[in-house]
Formats: structure tokens, sequence, C-alpha cells
């Protein structure tokens, strides 16, 4: 049986393979990859995929493993692609989220990915992307990013999910100033964590802080009216909210027509993403094989050439 055929069929270990492979940046692991994806995308599932961003330590691991499970009692499939940010600092993987989400992911109905964040920021690649094709084609109901909160990876892991979420922990402030920026374009839902023993009160009036800060936010063309949410991934309180909500959420975005515009406004975002990359990748290779290009520099440096004139000489020369 075919690699594709045995993830249409839900095999975890094909599954594992796969995204090994869409991972790798081997050129004959890329060729197999696009050949992969392509036939993958031919096969689409029914999955709803989506994202969850906060500062590190707002629980965002722990609430994935405790509305995984709620998620996965109620016999739903569930892929989760995580990041693991202990790799940035040591640059080796540390068990942290994987021993943490280890209930979990001894079930049959859940896969679980940890990818290093090192690399690309807040671990949101391309290939993060090209996962979830292959969960979705693998028939998981529900597909889970986590990312960390920070401007570019944001913007990106935003552009991988059908619902877009920020986890808060009570008393979160900073939060609230950032909500006035960049975050509401992006959040569907807030999720207050960690709403139990002392912590509740606290995080009950952070709930209620935001639901005021909504109220001045209209819902945009790109998404159905913002939610806030109390939880508490130890106790698993709140869970039931949640899901109803992203099932509302995500009912009524495919009635009025925002769940498929988002989804081909995403593929564009994609499409020129990749293309940047690209030719980011092949003028630094340019950048770094043209030994003309320090004596130039130097010409600068000495006097004899003004920099304008060289900035123009070497784009010249790159865009040969
Ligand atoms: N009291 C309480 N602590 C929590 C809750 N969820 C997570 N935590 C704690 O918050 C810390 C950070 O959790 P983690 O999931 O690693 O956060 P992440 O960095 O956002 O992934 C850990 O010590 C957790 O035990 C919660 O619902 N209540
Ligand atoms: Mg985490």
């Amino acid at each position: 049986m075919s690699l594709v055929d045995k993830i249409l069929k839900g095999e975890r270990a094909a599954i594992a393979k796969a995204i090994t492979l869409v991972e790798s940046s081997r050129e004959n692991d890329k060729q197999e990859s696009k050949e992969l994806i392509s036939k993958l995308i031919l096969n689409p599932g029914h999955s709803v995929r989506v994202g969850f961003s906060g500062s590190p330590g707002v629980g965002k691991s722990t609430f994935i493993e405790s509305f995984g499970s709620y998620l996965v009692k109620k016999s739903f499939k569930l892929g989760i692609l995580a990041i693991d940010p202990s790799s940035q600092l040591t640059g080796g993987s540390i068990l942290g989220d994987k021993t943490r989400m280890s209930e979990i992911s001894k079930n049959e109905n859940t896969f679980i990915r940890s990818t290093p964040s090192r690399g690309s920021l807040g671990g949101v690649s391309f290939g993060t992307r090209e996962a979830a094709i292959i969960l979705d084609s693998a028939g998981y109901d529900f597909i889970f990013i986590e990312t960390v909160g920070v401007g570019q990876s944001e913007i990106m892991a935003a552009n991988l999910v059908d619902i877009f979420s920020l986890i808060v922990g009570p008393g979160s402030g900073d939060e609230l100033q950032g909500i006035k920026k960049g975050i509401t374009e992006y959040a569907d839902i807030f999720i207050v964590n960690k709403a139990d023993g002392d912590l509740k009160l606290q995080a009950s009036k952070t709930a209620a802080d935001y639901q005021s800060s909504l109220h001045y936010l209209s819902a945009s063309e790109t998404s159905a009216s913002k939610k806030v949410m109390l939880v508490s991934s130890l106790e698993q309180t709140g869970m039931d909210d949640v899901t109803t909500t992203i099932q509302e959420i995500i009912s009524i975005n495919k009635k009025s027509g925002i769940f498929e515009k988002r989804r081909s406004d995403q593929l564009a975002y994609w499409i020129k993403e990749e293309v940047r990359n690209h030719i980011q990748q092949k003028v630094e290779t340019g950048i770094r094989e043209n030994d003309q290009f320090e004596e130039m520099i130097n010409s600068v440096l000495t006097g004899k050439e003004t920099m304008h004139n060289t900035i123009d000489l070497i784009l010249k020369k790159l865009m040969k």
C-alpha cells in the first residue's frame, strides 16, 4: 500500500513518517513531500483547525492536554501539533511537554507531534501547514496548533487555523494592552486559564476585563463575534463551554461564507510566504557565495565608492 493510502486509512506510523517528510529540509525529501501533499489535498477530510497562542507559562500545553482528553472522551479524533519551547534554549529536545502530554498521547484517537521551536519563530512553519493537511486527510476531527504568541509567528499561526484562540492567565494586564494592538484582529476566542484555587477570583476578574474590552470591538468581516471563556485546565472545568463555542463559531462561519473565505485567504498568504522564503534563501546564498561583494563593500569603507551606488551594484548582480 502506498504512503498516501496508508494515511487515508489513518495509520499512525504512516502519519508520523509523512510529517517527518514534510518537515525535512533534504532535497529528496522535499520532492517526495510535494508529491505526497499534492495527492493528499485531493482527499480532504473534515477537520477543524484550532490555534492556541499565548505567552509562555499561561498553560497552553496543559490546556491542550486537558481539553484534548475531554474531546477524546467524547470520541473525537484529535491531532496536536505542539511546539517544544525547551529545545529553543538547550538545542536538544527535553521531555517537558511530552511527559505532560503523555496521558492523551497513549490514546488511539490522538496523534501528537512536538516540534522544536528552534529554526522558525514560534515553531510554526510551512511544514506545520503540511502536517495539518496530513492529519486532515487522515480523518482527524480537530487539529490543534500550539504556538508562542510573538509577532510574526502569531500571524503565521493565525493563517493556519479556522479558529484562533488566545490563552491568558489571571491578571494578565499586559495582554489586555495587546488586545488593542494586533491580537484582536487574529483571536476569535479568549480563554482565561487557571480559574481554580487562589487564582479563581482573579481569573474571573480578568475574564470580565476582557469581556468589557471586547465590547468596543465589533466582529470583522472575517470572524464571528469574539468570545471570552473561563477555564481551569488542572480541574478540567469550562471545557464544555469551549467545545460549544468552537462548534458555534464554525457553524456561523460556514453559513456566512467566512469559513471558506478564510481558507482561501490563507492559501494566498502561504503561497506568498513561500515565494518570499525561496527568494530570501536564494539571495542569502547569492551573498554568501559571491566574493566580489566583500571587495565592493570595502570600497565604501575606504571612501572609493558611495554606499548607495554599491547597494545598486550588488542588487544588479544578485538579480541576475
Ligand atoms: N493553577 C493552575 N495552574 C495551571 C493551569 N494550567 C497550567 N497551569 C500551570 O502553569 C504552568 C505552565 O503551564 P504550561 O502548560 O507549560 O504553559 P505553556 O508554556 O503556555 O505551554 C505549569 O506549572 C502548569 O501546571 C490551571 O488550569 N490552573
Ligand atoms: Mg507549552
